[in-house]
């Protein structure tokens, strides 16, 4: 079978001249693997830092004039913008530069678009697909969009020309609702959850850290069941969590997400859309954050981690900090990672090494809010019993003379609830 033959892209970074310089180049080359991820060839690159962006087509004139040369010279019918575009700019850019014009949030949803498998990763990536479309809908753009076709059209988004407007809000107003009816049963499976013995741990990160390797290895090494998650060197290779109960090194056990990774300018009609499953992220107990030990920019991908954070309103939850990859680090580059912050701790998910003090830390870390206490009950408390089963690991059960001895991991809610039910305060 042959392999469909790659689109060939400009890319183009337009960036002012106050902005970090840093954090510009890096999000600039994760454009470009943004671009491969979707199915582009990047076949050449511009970038300008300018005064003020140009409000009509963002970068300056004779900037437009190179990149329309350079397309016509590269054979790309395809342009990738590093910025969020206004519909008017991007209209603006096509026609002037005689290529399809695709900015930041259209690659990342064409990407999303791709990836989604679950029914609330489809409902949410079309929504946000739709939404981005609506104000787009007119003649010229959406002509010239189907005639090019490709990158930035797939997905949910290839029917957006069977749609009049009216046929779009309608369509919008029906994944709203889907929407809503799958975060009303996520709330009541939460609500169930409350009571239900077992702490959350989220491994969370920049895209590309490892995260679900990280789940994979847990999962083999631990003898949990279920099947290995999706791990590739791909940007965006998770869309849809993953859950697994992994046993503690003191007892008892937790339960580890894997979860989407963040990245820097993640469109906020993304955040927007996948709020609700981002936001099993602010109701975890606790935090694993992994970091990529390789990643060209390391700072910036931290602060980006910290932003997202922040806006899920989950920069309190605790965290554990921990770089992966370390096996790809020398002796030497390793001293120095724990020499600038010892608080970090060095994993390998590839190889396991680091893993289990992973753990040791995340259950630390758990052990404030899941508090180990011992409840004696008498024999004929058998109701009882089941309700100590119901909503806290029991750790040990020990039968004595004249009662019966559970040792538990339990939230300090149910603890005060259980002693008073069990007359035991
Ligand atoms: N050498 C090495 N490679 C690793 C390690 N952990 C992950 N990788 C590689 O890094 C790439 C990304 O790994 P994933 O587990 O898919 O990363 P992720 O954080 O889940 O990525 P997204 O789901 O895209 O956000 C894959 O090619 C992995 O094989 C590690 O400890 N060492
Ligand atoms: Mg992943």
């Amino acid at each position: 079978m042959s392999t469909p033959k790659k689109e060939p892209v400009l890319l183009i970074g337009v960036s002012k001249k106050d902005a970090d310089y840093r954090a510009e180049n890096a999000s600039f080359e994760e454009l470009g693997r943004l671009a491969e991820t979707a199915g582009a060839a990047v076949v050449g690159s511009l970038t300008q830092r300018v005064e003020r962006l140009n409000p009509k087509s963002l970068m300056g004139k004779g900037k437009v004039e190179e990149a329309c040369a350079a397309a016509k010279r590269l054979g790309a019918k395809t342009v990738i913008v590093n910025e969020d575009l206004t519909p008017a700019q991007q209209m603006h850019l096509e026609k002037t530069l005689d290529a399809k014009v695709v900015d930041r949030t259209r690659l990342i949803l064409d990407i999303f678009a791709q990836r989604a498998h679950s029914k609330a990763g489809e409902l949410q990536v079309e929504l946000a697909q739709l939404s981005y479309m609506l104000p787009r809908l007119t003649g010229s753009w959406r002509a010239f969009s189907q005639q090019v076709g490709g990158i930035g059209t797939r997905g949910p988004g290839e029917r957006k020309f069977e749609y009049e407007r009216r046929h779009f809000q309608r369509r919008i107003d029906h994944l709203k609702k889907g929407i809503a009816r799958l975060e009303r049963e996520r709330a009541l499976q939460r609500k169930r959850r409350k009571t239900v013995p077992v702490p959350g741990i989220a491994i969370i990160g920049y895209t590309n850290a490892g995260k679900s390797t990280f789940l994979n290895q847990l999962t083999r090494i631990k003898g949990s069941t279920g099947k290995e998650v999706y791990a590739d060197d791909l940007l965006f290779a998770t869309l849809d969590s993953t859950s697994r109960r992994i046993p503690l090194p003191d007892g008892g056990w937790a339960v580890f997400t894997d979860t989407v990774g963040f990245i820097s300018k993640l469109p906020t009609s993304l955040i927007a859309a996948f709020r609700s499953t981002l936001e099993e992220v602010a109701l975890a107990d606790c935090l694993l954050h992994l970091e990529d030990a390789v990643a060209g920019y390391p700072e910036e991908q931290r602060r980006t981690v910290d932003a997202v954070l922040k806006d899920l309103g989950a920069d309190s939850v605790p965290r554990v900090r921990a770089v992966n990859k370390a096996d790809l680090l020398t002796e030497d580059a390793k001293l120095k990672l724990l020499a600038n912050d010892p608080s970090r701790l060095l994993v390998s998910a590839k190889t396991g090494n680091g893993l289990e003090a992973v753990l040791k830390a995340s259950q630390a870390i758990l052990n404030d809010r899941w508090l180990l206490r011992e409840l004696s009950l008498r024999h004929d408390q058998s109701k009882m019993i089941d309700e100590a089963y119901r909503t806290a690991q029991v750790l040990e059960q020990k039968a004595e003379a004249n009662f019966i001895r559970l040792t538990l991991r339990v939230t300090a809610e149910n603890w005060a609830r259980l002693r008073k039910i069990s007359g035991t305060c």
